[in-house]
């Protein structure tokens, strides 16, 4: 190896609403993925990687900056990235790595909002198309002929066949798939077919003792999956409400075999790329890393979609290969969240994340990825959805802590459909769930005396991680937004 490469190249591969329970390498029980697969074999799989704020822009400008979305601006898709807060790869940059990015980039369309600290970019306006996107670049934008997914590799391949051997490299690919509306290549049609998926263990949770904004959340697969999304018109026998559990079931097998069929392409694209790097000899001393922007609910509890702070959608995908530091196989228990992962990519490229990018408020996981114990590890994970305009899932605005045992949820309910406006206010609520007897989070027990300890220790943790990250707790809707906020 010679010096100029002796930093290590970064793979970070990126897809769209995959759940890492549609992954066999996470024990899936509906799919196959071998190739992502191959990534957690060959080096690791961390087990508890949280979401600070599900749902995608503010997902990924959290990765890219190491901070939670007050602090970088972008709370929900609908707002943009504050630049005061530099993405790392701005920093890879400027320490002399090339840097790419093609796909999904979601962080706005306007001009000003381009991206930052790339040599070179190719990417969607707004979520992009499946079939024949419109792309952008520098040097301007047109439609690209293809299956976004396979397009997406091709671009990210060429890139790499032309770039300058001499300086490590830093390319993002980031996929549009499995995201709405699960559009699947040919070459998939025959995977997964309708009637063959399991069910999840709750998709007939009645949600009862949730919090009523939880009760009425539009995600669920009986009635807010439309026939555009299932591409077939429910038969008329299945409509009705004394027809609701025999629709979802219907349902559920259409929406699973498109998202699978459209996961298998994601697949086939990391394994070109793992291909890639054994015919040139760079497996060893390039990091890959494959994570999706959140996670996603495939039938559980009765649901599609994210935002809510329940574990399939708060979990996030995370498998990392660096044969040169990692040992394969190796497995991680901790507590990670997407905060944490500029300043770890930061500190295996050799830079302290503290110096180089200093607002950022994680903390570098590298270590733990070496089998060391870290007895000061944090112990909690702080979480805040901001997204409750958003008319078509009527997600409530909330903020919680889930620590290793426990998860503590208030909705504050800062009016549905227009931030701050009287629309739709309700009380606060709350939910606590003991992830020790209740993995599933189907028994809400905030009210129960036998958990009152406990629930007062979690409302002073939730406190301690607002000082800690410097954000507000609600106090009606004059509370201020945003740490920056002008
Ligand atoms: C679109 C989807 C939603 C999805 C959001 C956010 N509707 O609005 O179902 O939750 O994107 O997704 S669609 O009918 O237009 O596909 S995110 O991944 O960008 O956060
Ligand atoms: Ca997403």
């Amino acid at each position: 190896m010679s010096t100029a490469t002796a930093r290590p190249n970064l793979l970070f591969v990126m897809s769209d609403d995959h759940a890492a329970h549609a992954i066999s390498a996470y024990g899936s029980a509906v799919n196959q993925t071998p190739n992502i697969d191959r990534i957690a074999q060959e080096g690791a799989r961390l087990d508890r990687v949280f979401c600070t704020n599900s749902i995608c822009t503010p997902s990924r400008a959290t990765i890219l900056t190491g901070t939670y979305s007050h602090v970088n601006g972008a709370c929900s898709i609908y707002s943009e990235l504050d630049y005061r807060v530099p993405p790392y790869s701005q920093v890879l940059r400027a320490a002399g790595y090339q840097t790419a990015i093609f796909g999904k980039w979601h962080l706005g369309v306007s001009p000003q909002a381009r991206p930052r600290g790339f040599d070179d970019w190719r990417i969607f306006p707004g979520q992009g198309a499946y079939v024949d996107p419109v792309m952008y670049g520098p040097d301007g934008e047109g439609v690209v002929e293809g299956y976004a997914t396979d397009i997406i590799t091709d671009l990210s391949l060429e890139w790499l066949q032309v770039r300058n051997r001499d300086r490590p490299f830093c390319l993002m690919v980031h996929h549009k798939a499995p995201h709405r509306p699960w559009v699947p290549h040919e070459r998939h049609r025959d995977l997964y077919p309708a009637g063959s998926i399991p069910e999840p263990l709750t998709m007939w949770d009645d949600h009862s003792g949730r919090a009523s904004v939880v009760q009425a959340v539009r995600m669920t697969i009986a009635d807010d999956l439309t026939d555009a999304d299932i591409k077939e018109t429910v038969p008329a026998e299945l409509l009705g409400a004394e027809n609701t559990r025999e629709r979802a079931a219907w349902k559920y097998q259409r929406y699973m075999r498109d998202y699978l069929q459209t996961v298998q392409a994601v697949d086939d694209g990391v394994g070109r790329l793992l291909d890639w790097l054994d015919a040139e000899g760079l497996a060893e001393n390039t990091i890959v890393v494959y994570t999706s922007d959140q996670g996603f609910f495939l039938g559980d509890h009765g649901w599609f979609d994210k935002r809510l702070m329940y574990e399939q959608s708060l979990g996030m995908p995370l498998v990392i290969r660096w044969p040169a530091e990692i040992t394969a196989g190796t497995r991680c228990q901790e507590m990670i969240t997407n905060v944490d992962f500029a300043a770890t990519f930061l500190d295996m490229c050799g830079l302290d994340p503290d110096v180089a990018l200093p607002h950022q408020q994680g903390r570098s996981f590298r270590v733990l990825l070496r089998g060391t114990d870290v007895p000061d590890w944090p112990s909690a994970v702080y979480y805040r959805y901001w997204e409750h305009d958003d008319p078509e899932h009527l997600a409530p605005a909330h903020y919680g802590v889930r620590s290793e045992d426990f998860k503590y949820i208030v909705y504050y309910n800062d009016g549905l459909g227009t931030p701050g406006s009287s629309e739709r206010v309700l009380p606060t609520e709350y939910e606590l769930f003991d992830l020790r007897r209740d993995p599933a989070e189907l028994h809400n027990v905030v009210d129960d005396p036998d958990y009152a300890a406990v629930r007062l220790e979690l409302e002073a943790e939730l406190g301690r991680l607002q000082d800690k990250y410097a954000d507000e707790p609600y106090q009606g809707p004059q509370t201020p937004r945003l740490h920056w906020s002008t």
